[in-house]
Protein backbone atom coordinates (compact mmCIF):
# COMPACT_ATOMS: atom_id res chain seq x y z
CA UNK A 1 0.00 0.00 0.00
CA UNK A 2 1.49 3.70 -0.75
CA UNK A 3 1.52 5.60 2.66
CA UNK A 4 0.55 9.19 3.66
CA UNK A 5 3.25 9.46 6.49
CA UNK A 6 2.28 12.26 8.37
CA UNK A 7 4.48 10.97 11.48
CA UNK A 8 6.88 13.75 10.67
CA UNK A 9 8.82 15.75 8.07
CA UNK A 10 12.17 13.54 9.20
CA UNK A 11 10.43 10.81 7.14
CA UNK A 12 10.96 13.11 3.81
CA UNK A 13 12.52 10.48 1.06
CA UNK A 14 15.10 12.14 -2.02
CA UNK A 15 13.68 13.74 -4.47
CA UNK A 16 14.75 11.86 -8.10
CA UNK A 17 16.25 15.18 -9.18
CA UNK A 18 18.15 14.06 -5.55
CA UNK A 19 19.25 10.87 -6.43
CA UNK A 20 20.62 11.88 -9.43
CA UNK A 21 22.91 15.11 -7.94
CA UNK A 22 24.13 12.38 -5.42
CA UNK A 23 24.80 9.58 -8.20
CA UNK A 24 27.22 11.97 -10.03
CA UNK A 25 28.33 14.41 -6.83
CA UNK A 26 31.61 15.68 -7.39
CA UNK A 27 33.73 14.43 -4.35
CA UNK A 28 36.68 14.69 -1.89
CA UNK A 29 37.74 13.51 1.56
CA UNK A 30 35.79 16.62 3.81
CA UNK A 31 38.46 15.56 6.67
CA UNK A 32 41.06 17.49 4.47
CA UNK A 33 38.16 19.64 3.82
CA UNK A 34 38.48 19.16 -0.22
CA UNK A 35 35.10 17.80 -1.01
CA UNK A 36 34.16 20.63 -3.64
CA UNK A 37 30.05 19.30 -3.31
CA UNK A 38 30.67 20.10 0.86
CA UNK A 39 32.52 23.18 0.16
CA UNK A 40 29.90 24.84 -2.44
CA UNK A 41 27.07 23.30 0.50
CA UNK A 42 28.66 25.03 3.50
CA UNK A 43 28.93 28.04 1.30
CA UNK A 44 25.57 28.68 0.43
CA UNK A 45 24.21 27.99 3.77
CA UNK A 46 26.74 30.73 5.44
CA UNK A 47 25.53 33.09 2.70
CA UNK A 48 21.74 32.09 2.87
CA UNK A 49 21.59 32.69 6.44
CA UNK A 50 24.57 36.03 6.75
CA UNK A 51 26.92 34.11 8.81
CA UNK A 52 30.57 34.11 8.30
CA UNK A 53 30.75 30.08 7.79
CA UNK A 54 29.10 26.66 7.70
CA UNK A 55 29.59 22.80 8.75
CA UNK A 56 27.44 19.96 7.51
CA UNK A 57 26.84 17.59 9.99
CA UNK A 58 24.91 14.67 10.38
CA UNK A 59 21.97 15.08 12.35
CA UNK A 60 20.22 18.09 14.02
CA UNK A 61 21.20 16.75 17.78
CA UNK A 62 24.97 16.97 16.58
CA UNK A 63 24.67 20.21 15.26
CA UNK A 64 22.69 21.66 18.62
CA UNK A 65 25.43 19.50 20.87
CA UNK A 66 28.05 20.89 18.66
CA UNK A 67 27.24 24.11 19.15
CA UNK A 68 26.89 23.52 23.25
CA UNK A 69 29.75 22.01 23.13
CA UNK A 70 31.56 24.92 21.67
CA UNK A 71 29.84 28.26 23.16
CA UNK A 72 30.07 25.82 26.75
CA UNK A 73 32.50 24.97 29.01
CA UNK A 74 32.47 21.66 31.53
CA UNK A 75 30.12 23.51 34.76
CA UNK A 76 28.60 25.71 32.52
CA UNK A 77 25.32 26.43 32.18
CA UNK A 78 22.76 26.91 28.97
CA UNK A 79 19.07 28.32 29.15
CA UNK A 80 16.39 26.69 27.25
CA UNK A 81 13.00 26.21 27.00
CA UNK A 82 11.53 23.10 29.28
CA UNK A 83 9.76 22.13 26.02
CA UNK A 84 12.79 22.60 23.14
CA UNK A 85 14.29 19.70 21.76
CA UNK A 86 17.61 20.25 22.79
CA UNK A 87 16.18 19.97 26.68
CA UNK A 88 13.50 17.10 25.96
CA UNK A 89 14.62 14.90 22.74
CA UNK A 90 18.42 14.97 22.67
CA UNK A 91 19.04 12.43 25.15
CA UNK A 92 20.62 14.41 27.77
CA UNK A 93 24.06 14.75 25.41
CA UNK A 94 24.56 18.50 26.41
CA UNK A 95 25.10 17.02 30.22
CA UNK A 96 26.14 13.79 29.37
CA UNK A 97 28.67 14.72 27.00
CA UNK A 98 29.56 18.23 27.87
CA UNK A 99 29.25 18.65 31.63
CA UNK A 100 26.95 21.64 30.66
CA UNK A 101 24.16 22.42 33.55
CA UNK A 102 20.53 22.58 31.39
CA UNK A 103 18.77 25.63 32.76
CA UNK A 104 15.39 24.91 32.04
CA UNK A 105 12.76 28.16 31.55
CA UNK A 106 9.11 27.38 30.82
CA UNK A 107 8.16 28.00 26.91
CA UNK A 108 4.94 30.04 27.01
CA UNK A 109 2.47 28.73 24.78
CA UNK A 110 3.66 30.84 21.90
CA UNK A 111 6.84 29.51 21.92
CA UNK A 112 8.75 31.86 23.51
CA UNK A 113 10.20 32.45 26.58
CA UNK A 114 9.40 35.31 28.42
CA UNK A 115 11.85 37.76 29.00
CA UNK A 116 12.00 38.39 32.27
CA UNK A 117 12.32 34.35 32.82
CA UNK A 118 15.58 34.45 31.04
CA UNK A 119 16.70 37.23 33.10
CA UNK A 120 16.08 36.11 36.20
CA UNK A 121 17.36 32.86 34.69
CA UNK A 122 21.21 34.49 34.62
CA UNK A 123 23.17 33.48 37.56
CA UNK A 124 24.59 35.91 39.11
CA UNK A 125 28.41 35.97 40.60
CA UNK A 126 28.80 33.72 43.74
CA UNK A 127 30.88 30.68 44.48
CA UNK A 128 27.75 28.59 44.58
CA UNK A 129 26.64 29.09 40.86
CA UNK A 130 26.91 28.37 37.87
CA UNK A 131 28.07 30.28 35.21
CA UNK A 132 25.84 31.00 32.53
CA UNK A 133 26.94 31.35 28.85
CA UNK A 134 24.52 30.77 26.95
CA UNK A 135 20.65 30.93 25.99
CA UNK A 136 18.96 28.76 23.07
CA UNK A 137 15.71 29.54 21.80
CA UNK A 138 13.87 26.98 19.18
CA UNK A 139 12.36 28.48 15.94
CA UNK A 140 9.88 27.20 14.93
CA UNK A 141 9.51 25.58 18.09
CA UNK A 142 7.77 22.35 17.65
CA UNK A 143 6.26 20.63 21.29
CA UNK A 144 4.53 24.61 21.38
CA UNK A 145 3.02 23.67 18.00
CA UNK A 146 5.10 24.46 14.82
CA UNK A 147 4.81 27.94 16.11
CA UNK A 148 7.14 30.89 15.06
CA UNK A 149 9.16 33.26 16.91
CA UNK A 150 9.00 36.91 15.75
CA UNK A 151 12.36 38.66 14.15
CA UNK A 152 11.71 41.18 17.04
CA UNK A 153 11.59 38.79 19.26
CA UNK A 154 14.23 37.32 18.96
CA UNK A 155 16.38 40.57 18.86
CA UNK A 156 15.08 41.17 22.19
CA UNK A 157 16.71 37.93 23.44
CA UNK A 158 19.69 38.77 21.20
CA UNK A 159 20.10 42.20 23.35
CA UNK A 160 19.95 40.36 27.13
CA UNK A 161 22.16 37.76 25.68
CA UNK A 162 24.93 40.72 24.35
CA UNK A 163 24.22 42.59 27.66
CA UNK A 164 25.36 39.97 29.49
CA UNK A 165 28.19 38.67 27.89
CA UNK A 166 26.31 35.35 26.78
CA UNK A 167 25.67 33.91 23.66
CA UNK A 168 23.03 33.13 21.48
CA UNK A 169 21.84 29.82 19.79
CA UNK A 170 18.86 28.87 17.54
CA UNK A 171 17.36 25.55 17.03
CA UNK A 172 16.64 26.24 14.12
CA UNK A 173 15.67 22.72 12.70
CA UNK A 174 12.94 24.41 11.09
CA UNK A 175 14.10 27.92 10.40
CA UNK A 176 12.96 28.15 7.10
CA UNK A 177 9.26 27.32 7.80
CA UNK A 178 9.78 30.30 10.10
CA UNK A 179 11.15 32.10 7.36
CA UNK A 180 8.01 31.16 5.25
CA UNK A 181 5.47 31.58 7.77
CA UNK A 182 6.59 35.00 8.46
CA UNK A 183 7.62 35.97 4.90
CA UNK A 184 10.78 37.52 6.22
CA UNK A 185 14.03 36.71 4.92
CA UNK A 186 15.96 33.93 7.07
CA UNK A 187 18.95 35.98 7.75
CA UNK A 188 17.23 38.43 9.65
CA UNK A 189 15.11 35.89 11.42
CA UNK A 190 18.81 34.84 12.48
CA UNK A 191 20.81 38.40 12.49
CA UNK A 192 20.90 38.11 16.54
CA UNK A 193 21.80 34.97 17.20
CA UNK A 194 26.22 33.60 17.26
CA UNK A 195 25.04 29.96 15.59
CA UNK A 196 21.76 28.37 14.59
CA UNK A 197 20.95 24.86 13.20
CA UNK A 198 18.90 24.47 10.64
CA UNK A 199 17.84 20.57 9.15
CA UNK A 200 17.68 19.55 5.04
CA UNK A 201 16.43 16.59 6.33
CA UNK A 202 13.20 17.77 7.56
CA UNK A 203 11.06 20.05 4.81
CA UNK A 204 13.71 20.77 3.39
CA UNK A 205 13.64 17.04 1.64
CA UNK A 206 17.07 15.51 1.80
CA UNK A 207 17.43 12.11 3.32
CA UNK A 208 20.83 13.40 5.32
CA UNK A 209 22.19 15.76 7.49
CA UNK A 210 21.79 19.29 9.03
CA UNK A 211 24.13 22.52 9.14
CA UNK A 212 25.60 24.29 11.78
CA UNK A 213 26.27 28.02 11.21
CA UNK A 214 28.07 31.13 12.46
CA UNK A 215 31.43 33.29 12.81
CA UNK A 216 34.83 31.47 11.06
CA UNK A 217 36.41 31.20 14.67
CA UNK A 218 32.91 29.21 16.09
CA UNK A 219 32.61 26.91 12.85
CA UNK A 220 36.53 25.90 13.62
CA UNK A 221 35.78 24.59 16.90
CA UNK A 222 32.82 22.73 16.12
CA UNK A 223 35.10 21.08 13.33
CA UNK A 224 37.07 19.79 15.73
CA UNK A 225 34.35 18.45 18.14
CA UNK A 226 32.28 17.20 14.78
CA UNK A 227 35.71 14.76 14.60
CA UNK A 228 35.99 14.36 18.09
CA UNK A 229 32.67 13.08 18.06
CA UNK A 230 33.16 10.86 15.07
CA UNK A 231 30.94 13.10 12.38
CA UNK A 232 34.49 13.63 10.01
CA UNK A 233 32.58 11.90 7.08
CA UNK A 234 34.80 11.81 3.89
CA UNK A 235 33.58 11.37 0.94
CA UNK A 236 30.15 12.59 2.05
CA UNK A 237 29.70 15.36 -1.23
CA UNK A 238 27.30 12.37 -2.16
CA UNK A 239 24.79 14.10 0.84
CA UNK A 240 25.63 17.11 0.01
CA UNK A 241 24.53 17.18 -3.29
CA UNK A 242 20.92 16.76 -1.96
CA UNK A 243 21.44 19.44 0.61
CA UNK A 244 22.33 21.72 -1.98
CA UNK A 245 19.36 20.90 -4.22
CA UNK A 246 17.34 21.82 -0.66
CA UNK A 247 18.31 25.12 -0.36
CA UNK A 248 17.94 25.99 -3.90
CA UNK A 249 14.65 24.38 -4.36
CA UNK A 250 13.10 23.47 -1.73
CA UNK A 251 13.22 26.57 0.76
CA UNK A 252 10.57 28.58 -1.57
CA UNK A 253 8.01 25.64 -1.40
CA UNK A 254 7.46 25.66 1.97
CA UNK A 255 4.46 27.67 2.29
CA UNK A 256 2.59 24.70 0.63
CA UNK A 257 3.40 22.48 3.13
CA UNK A 258 1.73 25.01 5.71
CA UNK A 259 -1.49 25.68 3.60
CA UNK A 260 -1.83 21.60 3.30
CA UNK A 261 -1.59 21.80 7.36
CA UNK A 262 -4.32 24.51 7.68
CA UNK A 263 -6.89 22.16 5.14
CA UNK A 264 -6.10 19.23 7.46
CA UNK A 265 -6.74 21.55 10.49
CA UNK A 266 -9.94 23.02 9.22
CA UNK A 267 -11.06 19.19 8.31
CA UNK A 268 -10.05 17.61 11.32
CA UNK A 269 -12.27 20.08 13.64
CA UNK A 270 -15.54 18.34 11.78
CA UNK A 271 -14.36 15.86 13.29
CA UNK A 272 -16.37 14.07 16.06
CA UNK A 273 -13.93 13.70 19.21
CA UNK A 274 -11.00 15.89 18.40
CA UNK A 275 -10.18 18.97 19.83
CA UNK A 276 -7.94 20.72 17.94
CA UNK A 277 -5.10 22.99 19.07
CA UNK A 278 -5.04 26.85 17.08
CA UNK A 279 -5.08 27.00 13.05
CA UNK A 280 -1.00 25.59 12.40
CA UNK A 281 1.39 28.65 12.43
CA UNK A 282 3.68 26.07 9.91
CA UNK A 283 3.48 22.34 9.15
CA UNK A 284 2.48 21.00 12.35
CA UNK A 285 -1.17 20.10 13.19
CA UNK A 286 -1.74 19.16 16.62
CA UNK A 287 -4.87 17.69 18.42
CA UNK A 288 -6.01 16.02 21.64
CA UNK A 289 -8.74 13.41 21.96
CA UNK A 290 -11.69 13.93 24.09
CA UNK A 291 -13.13 11.70 26.80
CA UNK A 292 -16.03 10.68 24.96
CA UNK A 293 -13.30 9.12 22.46
CA UNK A 294 -12.72 5.11 24.33
CA UNK A 295 -9.72 4.31 21.85
CA UNK A 296 -6.16 4.58 22.55
CA UNK A 297 -3.65 6.60 20.85
CA UNK A 298 -2.02 3.34 19.53
CA UNK A 299 -5.39 1.91 18.56
CA UNK A 300 -6.26 4.70 16.65
CA UNK A 301 -2.63 4.64 15.21
CA UNK A 302 -3.55 0.93 13.92
CA UNK A 303 -7.04 1.79 12.53
CA UNK A 304 -5.50 4.93 10.81
CA UNK A 305 -2.96 2.81 9.01
CA UNK A 306 -5.69 0.43 7.58
CA UNK A 307 -6.96 3.55 5.35
CA UNK A 308 -2.59 3.97 4.20
CA UNK A 309 -2.34 6.89 6.43
CA UNK A 310 0.82 7.15 8.95
CA UNK A 311 0.47 9.02 12.05
CA UNK A 312 2.02 9.43 15.23
CA UNK A 313 1.02 10.47 18.83
CA UNK A 314 2.46 13.21 20.60
CA UNK A 315 1.16 12.04 24.34
CA UNK A 316 -1.19 9.73 25.81
CA UNK A 317 -3.62 11.47 24.19
CA UNK A 318 -2.29 13.57 21.87
CA UNK A 319 -1.24 13.55 18.17
CA UNK A 320 1.12 15.60 16.13
CA UNK A 321 0.14 15.45 12.19
CA UNK A 322 3.36 17.35 9.83
CA UNK A 323 2.72 17.92 6.48
CA UNK A 324 5.72 17.77 4.03
CA UNK A 325 6.75 17.70 0.06
CA UNK A 326 5.40 14.37 -0.20
CA UNK A 327 2.22 14.88 1.63
CA UNK A 328 -0.03 16.21 -2.11
CA UNK A 329 -3.59 17.45 -1.99
CA UNK A 330 -5.06 13.71 -2.24
CA UNK A 331 -2.63 12.57 0.91
CA UNK A 332 -4.98 15.30 2.77
CA UNK A 333 -8.03 14.21 1.80
CA UNK A 334 -6.74 10.62 2.66
CA UNK A 335 -6.30 11.59 6.27
CA UNK A 336 -9.84 13.22 6.73
CA UNK A 337 -11.75 10.57 5.35
CA UNK A 338 -9.22 8.14 7.59
CA UNK A 339 -10.26 10.34 11.01
CA UNK A 340 -13.83 10.45 9.84
CA UNK A 341 -14.18 7.17 9.56
CA UNK A 342 -12.06 5.69 12.58
CA UNK A 343 -13.78 8.48 15.32
CA UNK A 344 -17.44 7.84 13.58
N1 LIG B 1 12.62 16.36 15.67
C1 LIG B 1 11.97 15.11 15.41
C2 LIG B 1 11.90 14.25 16.68
O1 LIG B 1 13.15 14.13 17.25
C3 LIG B 1 10.96 14.79 17.70
C4 LIG B 1 10.59 15.37 14.87
O2 LIG B 1 10.00 14.42 14.34
O3 LIG B 1 10.10 16.51 14.94
N2 LIG B 1 15.52 20.29 16.73
C5 LIG B 1 14.20 20.19 16.52
C6 LIG B 1 13.34 21.36 16.80
C7 LIG B 1 13.66 18.99 16.05
O4 LIG B 1 12.34 18.91 15.89
C8 LIG B 1 14.51 17.90 15.77
C9 LIG B 1 13.97 16.58 15.30
C10 LIG B 1 15.89 18.07 15.99
C11 LIG B 1 16.37 19.28 16.48
C12 LIG B 1 16.89 16.95 15.79
O5 LIG B 1 17.11 16.63 14.47
P1 LIG B 1 17.70 15.18 14.06
O6 LIG B 1 16.52 14.25 14.09
O7 LIG B 1 18.26 15.42 12.72
O8 LIG B 1 18.73 14.82 15.06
Amino acid sequence: MEYTDLRSDTVTKPTPEMLEAMATAEVGDDVYMDDPTVNALQLKAAEMLGKEDSLFVPSGTMGNLLALLSHCQRGDEAIVGDCSHIYVNEAGGMSALGGIHPHPVKNQTDGTLALDDIRNAIQTEDVHHTITRLICLENTQNICGGVVLSPEYTQEVGKIARNNNLSLHIDGARIFNASAALNVDVKELVAPADSVMFCLSKGLVAPVGSMLVGSQKFIKRARHLRKMLGGGMRQVGVLAAAGLISLEKMTGRLGQDHARARILHEGLKQVRGLKLDASPASNMVYFDLLDEVKLSVNQIVDEIKKHGVLVDWAGPRRFRLVTHYWVDDVGVKKTLEAFAKVLR
